[in-house]
C-alpha cells in the first residue's frame, strides 16, 4: 500500500508539472504563486483545497525522471549535472580535504543545488518543485517559544504554538529517530562521538526531529532496501527515503485536480495590469543550459511570492528599484540574515573515530542557546567521505545580530545583497566559544583544511537564508505586500535574519497561518 501510495503521489505531481499544461502567453489565472519550497508549497495545498486554481511557476525542473543509471539524482561521490544549478564545476560547501580541493569539473545542467554568489556570501539554495526541500537535510525544528516571540512580536505566539506548529509538523510528515538504534547503529558513531565530546565538555545535546523516514533508514541498515541516507545521499538529493515537499504539500495540492506546476520557466516581472486589474507576470521558459528559449507573459488576479528570501527579495527590490512597483514600502530588501550560520570542523583523538560510514542526515543538536555570552545551537553534521576522517562536524547557527539589505544597482540592472563576510565575526566568536571549551577539554584542534587550505572556520556561506521582506514591516501581519493588493510574500523573506533554529518549520506554519487568514478574507 505504502509503494502504491508513493507511485499514485509522484504521477500526480507530474500530471500536475506536465509541459501540456504549463502556462501560455496571454493565460488569465486566478493565483500565481512563484517559487514551490516550503512557501510555496503551504499556500498550493490550503488554496486548491479552498476551491482555487492554482498555478506555480518554479524555475528548477520537475525532479520525477530519472538520468541514465536509473536514478533521479546523482550520488554524492559521483555528481554530474543533475548535482549543481548551470556551473561547469560543483561549489561544495566544504571545498577542501586535507587542503586538497574537492569540487569536480561537471558538465553544466539545471542541477538541484545552486550556489548563489553574492560579493560577501554564497547561498545555498534547491533548485526545483520543492525548493530547498530536495537538497536539504530534513531537520524539522520547531523553534524556542521565547525566541520566536522575541524575533516575530507581532505573531500570537498561542496560536502558532497550539495550531500551526502541529499542523505544518503533521503535514510535513515529521518523525524521531529511535533513540535505541541510533546507539547501535555504525552510521551514528559520527553524532554519538559528536554527543560524548560535547556532554563530557559541559554542553547538553538534545535529538532533533526529521522528515528523513527513520523506518526506512533502519531497513537501509538491515539491507532490505535501496540505500539512500546511509548511500550519503543528501545536497544533490535523496533518490528514497526524504519526504520533501513533492512527496508531501505538493503532492496533496495536486491530488485535488487543481494544481498545474509550469517548470523551468523563471519569473522576471511583476507589474499592475493594464486593463481589467490584476498583475501581469513575466517569465523567461529555459532549457537545461540556462539559455532563455522564450518569453512569457501571463496575468494573475494575486501573486504569491514564495521564490526563497534571495529570489523574492531580488525580484521585490528589482520591480521597486525600476519603479515598476514603486509603492512597495521601504523594508521591501531590509532585515537579511544568515541564521546566524557558521561552520567547523574538529580533529578528534585517535580512540574517539567518527566512521567511515556516515548516515548524511543529522539527528542531533548541541543546545547552549541560553547562554547569553555564547547562544549557539549547533547540529552536529555527518561528513560522509566514505573513510574514516576522525571529523566532527558542525553547523552552529548562533545568534548574530548583523543584518544587511538587498540593493537595486541601476549601472547593472542586478539586485547586489550588502553582507559582508567580516559581518560573520560575531557567529565567530559565538561558536567559538562552545568549540574552544571543547577542544580545551578534549585537547583536541579544530581542522583547517576544509574550508580552504589554512581556514578553520566556514564563514561565507549559508544555507539559512533569512529575511528581506519582514512581516509586519514590508508586508502587513499576515503576508500582504502594503500598496499593492492582490500581492502576497509567503516564504523564509518573511523572517527576520535569524530563527535559532533549522528554519523550514518556522516557514511552514508561518505559512499555515498567513494563509489560513488570507484564504479566509482575501479569496471568499
Ligand atoms: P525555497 O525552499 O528556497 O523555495 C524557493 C523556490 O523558488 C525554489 O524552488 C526556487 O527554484 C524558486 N524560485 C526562485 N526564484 C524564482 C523565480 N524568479 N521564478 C521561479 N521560481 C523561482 O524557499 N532547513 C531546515 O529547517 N532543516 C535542514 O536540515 C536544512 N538543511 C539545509 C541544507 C542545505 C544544503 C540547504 C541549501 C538548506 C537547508 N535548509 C534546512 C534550509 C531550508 O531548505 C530553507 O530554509 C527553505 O527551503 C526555504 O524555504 P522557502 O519557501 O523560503
Amino acid at each position: 500500500m505504502a509503494v502504491g501510495a508513493a507511485a499514485l503521489s509522484s504521477s500526480w505531481l507530474a500530471a500536475a508539472a506536465s509541459p501540456r499544461r504549463a502556462l501560455a502567453t496571454g493565460d488569465r489565472v486566478p493565483v500565481l504563486i512563484i517559487g514551490s519550497g516550503y512557501g510555496g508549497a503551504v499556500a498550493a495545498l490550503r488554496l486548491t483545497q479552498a476551491g482555487i486554481t492554482t498555478n506555480i511557476v518554479e524555475m528548477g525542473q520537475n525532479w520525477t525522471t530519472p538520468g541514465s543509471d536509473g536514478k533521479i539524482f546523482c550520488p554524492i561521490l559521483k555528481p554530474d549535472q543533475r548535482s549543481t544549478w548551470l556551473r561547469d564545476k560543483t561549489d561544495l560547501p566544504l571545498s577542501n580535504i586535507m587542503g586538497i580541493p574537492i569540487n569536480q569539473n561537471i558538465t553544466k545542467g539545471a542541477g538541484v543545488l545552486d550556489a548563489e554568489h553574492f560579493a560577501g556570501i554564497r547561498v545555498y539554495q534547491g533548485r526545483g518543485v520543492g525548493g530547498g526541500s530536495l537538497v536539504n537535510g530534513g531537520m524539522a525544528v520547531t523553534p524556542k517559544r521565547g525566541y520566536f516571540e522575541e524575533i516575530l512580536p507581532s505573531v500570537d505566539s498561542n496560536e502558532m504554538y497550539n495550531t500551526f506548529f502541529p499542523k505544518a509538523n503533521a503535514a510535513l510528515g515529521v518523525n524521531n529517530i529511535d533513540p535505541a538504534w541510533f546507539s547501535s547503529t555504525k552510521y551514528y558513531q559520527f553524532a554519538r562521538t559528536a554527543k560524548k565530546t560535547a556532554e563530557a565538555s559541559g554542553f547538553a545535546t538534545t535529538f532533533v526531529p526529521n522528515v528523513y523516514d527513520f523506518n526506512y533508514m533502519k531497513q537501509e541498515d538491515a539491507g532490505t532496501v535501496t540505500q539512500s541516507a546511509l548511500a550519503g545521499e543528501v545536497i544533490y538529493g535523496n533518490n528514497a527515503g526524504k519526504k520533501s515537499l513533492d512527496k508531501t504539500y505538493l503532492a496533496q495540492a495536486a491530488a485535488t485536480g487543481k494544481l498545474t506546476i509550469t517548470t523551468m520557466h523563471q519569473v522576471t516581472k511583476v507589474a499592475p495590469a493594464s486593463s481589467g486589474g490584476g498583475y501581469t507576470v513575466e517569465m523567461n521558459q529555459i532549457d537545461g543550459q540556462g539559455n532563455v528559449v522564450g518569453t512569457k507573459s501571463v496575468t494573475a488576479d494575486k501573486v504569491i511570492f514564495a521564490a526563497g528570501s534571495v529570489g523574492t527579495s531580488k525580484l521585490l527590490v528589482s520591480m521597486k528599484g525600476q519603479g515598476i512597483l514603486p509603492n512597495l514600502p521601504g523594508e521591501v530588501g531590509q532585515g537579511w540574515g544568515n541564521n546566524g550560520n557558521v561552520m567547523v570542523g574538529r580533529a578528534n583523538q585517535a580512540w574517539d573515530a567518527t566512521g567511515a560510514k556516515q548516515s548524511s542526515i543529522p539527528v542531533l543538536g548541541i543546545d547552549n542557546w541560553a547562554d547569553p555570552t555564547a547562544p549557539v545551537f549547533a547540529e552536529i553534521a555527518p561528513m560522509p567521505a566514505g573513510i574514516e576522517t576522525f571529523v566532527s562536524l558542525y553547523l552552529a547557527i548562533t545568534k548574530n545580530p548583523e543584518r544587511a539589505n538587498f540593493l537595486f544597482n541601476s549601472s547593472t540592472g542586478n539586485v547586489d545583497l550588502s553582507w559582508k563576510t567580516s559581518q560573520n565575526q560575531p557567529a565567530i566568536d559565538m561558536a567559538k566559544a562552545v568549540f574552544d571549551k571543547i577542544n580545551k577539554k578534549q585537547g583536541t584542534i579544530y581542522r583547517t583544511d576544509l574550508f580552504g587550505t589554512v581556514k578553520t572556520w566556514g564563514d561565507d556561506f549559508v544555507y539559512h537564508p533569512l529575511g528581506g521582506c519582514v512581516l509586519n514591516k514590508a508586508t502587513d501581519n499576515y503576508g500582504r505586500l502594503n500598496g499593492y493588493p492582490g500581492l502576497y510574500v509567503m516564504d523564509g523573506s518573511l523572517v527576520p535574519g535569524n530563527t535559532g533554529v533549522n528554519p523550514f518549520v518556522t516557514i511552514t506554519a508561518l505559512a499555515e497561518r498567513n494563509m489560513a487568514n488570507i484564504v479566509a478574507n482575501d479569496l471568499h
